[in-house]
């Protein structure tokens, strides 16, 4: 369709008369906090590995020090990050808008300490632990003792205080199935939504990726940030190409006249 405003504009039209909106968001929301998106994940002592490879069951049986190891790692990147203004600006759109849910796919804590308003994780979170047999909340090891180190990056999880398997990741890892009322919760979402915006996801990773798709079938409009082409590019009315720290505020801005600051 032929657009008379600039991409902004019109996306700030279409978010101004919204009144159920989804925010959807993938790791390119917190690129910019200093947090690796996953495929980019495995730098320095990491670059050998694969993080499809790491992200699995298998590979947490098979070499369960690597794996937390890895884990210990980002949750350490992730506590010395700081959210930034695009998700200032998420959490400006839940406080504007009647109805709007935070579905993330991310295992950071960066929304909630923007300030957003019950974000739903599918893909669960750094910062809950627990026993990979019997599923006993663990809690997370003190900080600073766990930093990789000289080893390689290797650190071998506790075991579970009640049963002494090892304590695993409370992420959602390939082959195992999404956080269940997280993901009903997020599809009940979509489905009664008039507006998705998605920031910052490659759309590869199913069946989180399916969520635009469903909306745009279901009627709604789809906007999306994001700096690059994503298979969402074919159901998106409207593609705001660039990075999430600026689009989001300007978003704001261009809708409600101010950033959302206060
Ligand atoms: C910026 C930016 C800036 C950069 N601003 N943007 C159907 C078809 C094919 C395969 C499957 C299918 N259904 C299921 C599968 C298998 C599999 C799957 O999808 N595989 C694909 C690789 C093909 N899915 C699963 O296995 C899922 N489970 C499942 O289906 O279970 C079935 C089951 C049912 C019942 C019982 C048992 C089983 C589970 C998927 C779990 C995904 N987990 C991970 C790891 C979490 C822990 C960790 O972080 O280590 O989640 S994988 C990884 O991908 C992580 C992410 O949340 C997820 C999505 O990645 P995301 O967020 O899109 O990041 P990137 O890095 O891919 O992209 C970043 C984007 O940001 C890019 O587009 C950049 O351009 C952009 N960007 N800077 C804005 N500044
Ligand atoms: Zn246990």
């Amino acid at each position: 369709m032929g657009q008379q405003h600039p991409p902004i504009g019109r996306a700030a039209a279409l978010l101004g008369q919204a009144r159920r909106v989804v925010i959807f968001t993938g790791a390119g929301m917190s690129a910019e906090s200093g947090v690796p998106t996953f495929r980019d994940a495995l730098t320095g002592l990491w670059r050998q590995f694969d993080a499809q490879t790491l992200a699995t069951p298998e590979a947490f049986r098979a070499d369960p020090a690597l794996v937390w190891g890895w884990y210990e790692w980002r949750r350490h990147l992730v506590s010395r990050a700081e959210p930034h203004a695009g998700h200032r600006a998420v959490s400006a759109i839940q406080s504007r808008v009647p109805h709007a849910v935070l579905v993330t796919q991310n295992v950071d804590d960066l929304h909630e300490r923007a300030g957003a308003v019950d974000p739903l994780h599918l893909h669960g979170s750094l910062f809950a632990p627990r026993c990979s047999a019997c599923a006993r909340p663990a809690s997370v090891p003190d900080d600073g003792t766990t930093e990789a180190g000289p080893t390689g990056g290797r650190v071998p999880p506790p075991g579970c205080v009640r049963c002494s398997a090892p304590v695993r990741p409370g992420v959602v890892w390939f082959g195992e199935e999404l956080p269940r009322a997280a993901l009903a919760a997020a599809v009940e979402a979509v489905s009664s939504c008039d507006l998705l915006v998605t920031v910052g996801t490659s759309g590869l990773v199913y069946p989180a990726a399916e969520l635009p798709h469903a909306a745009a079938r279901l009627g709604a409009t789809v906007i999306q940030v994001n700096p690059e082409e994503t298979p969402v590019d074919a159901v998106a009315e409207v593609n705001l190409r660039g990075p999430a720290a600026r689009v989001l505020p300007a978003l704001v801005e261009a809708t409600w006249g101010d950033t959302g600051r206060r």
